[in-house]
């Protein structure tokens, strides 16, 4: 889509630190971490917020949840924790209008977020 960030990144109009990538899925550090380590895994498709998802995306949001952890177990992070964030719309705290997974790891996070 135009004018999508993410999008732009999938198509490596804007550069970005790629960690993992397939044919649906692509994953890469956050431009602004929030822990010590902090991924971003979307799909390629361009889907605006979690609102857009239909029955037909389920296997693809399973796809961003096993990337997630695979890369989390992969990191190390396995046995100490991580956490999975999918934000939506503005009270969710999205700012970028293409559906992605974070993956924060590295800190004791604390709960519940604010
Ligand atoms: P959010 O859930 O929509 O708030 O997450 C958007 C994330 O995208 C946020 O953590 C930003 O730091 C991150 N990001 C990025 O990685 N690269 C960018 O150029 C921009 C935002 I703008």
């Amino acid at each position: 889509m135009q004018d999508c960030l993410f999008c732009k990144i999938v198509e490596r109009e804007i550069p970005a630190k790629i960690v993992y990538e397939d044919e649906q899925v692509l994953a890469f550090h956050d431009i602004d971490p929030k822990a010590p380590t902090h991924i971003l895994i979307i799909p390629k498709r361009h889907i605006t917020t979690l609102n857009d998802l239909t029955e037909e995306d389920a296997a693809l949001v399973g796809r961003l949840q096993v990337t997630a952890a695979k890369l989390a177990k992969e990191m190390g992070f396995a046995e100490q924790g991580y956490r999975i964030v999918m934000n939506c719309n503005e009270d969710g705290g999205q700012t970028v209008w293409h559906i992605h997974m974070h993956l924060l790891a590295g800190r004791s996070l604390t709960w519940p977020p604010g």
